[in-house]
């Protein structure tokens, strides 16, 4: 089992990025010296994030060749400036409304086009793989961005287990439905469960990952407790959060923003600023944390990971493919 049962820290325990670049002493400190994380969020008393419970420490090896030297975003940041549509639009409702959210005990459904299949504890579907730092730039399709210290491990580390047949083509993944934990479910303001998917190529690259924390700790609800997607070259939005299904199939799998309005959001969402949104330029982003209301950047194709991944998509004319 790779998540330890180490004494528990609470998020105002935590001095993240502070100690980022010695890991060993932040672990070491973290009981000890609290800067205070939501409290130096700067929110209103009646506007403080809910406490997300447990972050329990993670084993991480760090030193990824993928990962960017580019400044981390803070815990703070990644925390609070949040999408995720199961908790409510704004992006502080998933920070303030996540509270009740249970991300254990937890499992996950792996079906369809592979010859091993069934549920499996959270704990043993991860536990054979060591958890890996990858400091990734993430892209929203909204046109801001964020470093993140993930730790997780390599999706297709975890796929080759099931041996997917030669009929499985795509991956598709789906989010946990608990209207009772998840006030934005009971509003439908998507059609729940968010689903997701990529090319078996997209999956098995080992860029992609599954996110199982940040920062050395397990993910906070917010951020898609307790396993995530996190595809860097791709829009946020394909970062599926809080996964229960994971299913091998044939036929390109339905996607969540791609149903809600098709003609925004393709399936393959690579980031790309000479295909604008038809709302807004893609050309540039605002790094969140950055300046007063975050400095712009010029956008790359592929949020920058063209090297590796350019590849994956020789022939396909990126324009309609979008
Ligand atoms: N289930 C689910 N996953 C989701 C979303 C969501 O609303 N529901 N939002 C996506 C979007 S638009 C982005 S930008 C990223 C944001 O991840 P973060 O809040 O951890 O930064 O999560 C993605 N994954
Ligand atoms: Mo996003």
């Amino acid at each position: 089992m790779i998540i330890r049962q180490a004494p528990d820290i609470r998020p105002s325990e935590i001095t993240p990025e502070a100690d980022f670049r010695g890991r060993r002493e932040f672990l070491r400190r973290a009981g000890v010296a609290g800067m205070g994380l939501l409290a130096g969020s700067g929110c209103a008393a009646d506007d403080k994030p809910a406490d997300p419970g447990e972050l329990r420490r993670l084993d991480v090896a760090s030193g990824s060749p993928f990962s960017t030297d580019e400044a981390p975003n803070s815990l703070e940041d990644i925390m609070s400036y949040c999408n995720f549509y199961e908790f409510g639009l704004d992006k502080r409702d998933p920070a303030k409304l996540s509270g009740d959210f249970q991300p254990r005990p937890w499992s996950v459904t792996v079906d369809g086009e592979a010859e091993v299949t069934g549920t499996f504890d959270l704990d043993d579907f991860i536990g054979p793989h060591p958890i890996e730092e990858r400091v990734y730039r993430l892209r929203c399709v909204e046109a801001w961005s964020m470093v993140v210290p993930w730790n997780g491990i390599p999706l297709g580390d975890v796929l080759k287990r099931f041996k997917p047949t030669s009929r499985a083509k795509y991956v598709a993944f789906e989010t946990v439905v608990r209207p009772e934990e998840m006030p934005g479910q009971r509003r439908g303001v998507l059609d729940f469960p968010y689903v997701e998917g990529l090319t078996m190529a997209e999956a098995m690259h080992p860029l992609t990952i599954l996110a199982v924390g940040v920062y050395g700790v397990t993910l906070p609800n917010q951020n898609g407790a307790p396993i995530r997607l996190v595809v860097p070259w791709k829009y946020g939005f394909k970062s599926i959060k809080s996964i229960v299904r994971i299913s091998f199939t044939e036929k390109e799998p339905p996607t969540t923003w791609n149903l809600a309005a098709p003609r925004e959001y393709g399936f393959y969402a690579n980031v790309n600023p000479e295909v604008d949104h038809p709302r807004w330029s893609q050309a540039s982003e605002r790094r969140v944390g950055t300046g007063f209301f975050g400095d712009r950047q010029p956008t790359v194709l592929f949020n920058g990971y063209g090297e590796q991944v350019a590849s994956l998509y020789d022939g396909l004319d990126l324009r309609k493919f979008f």
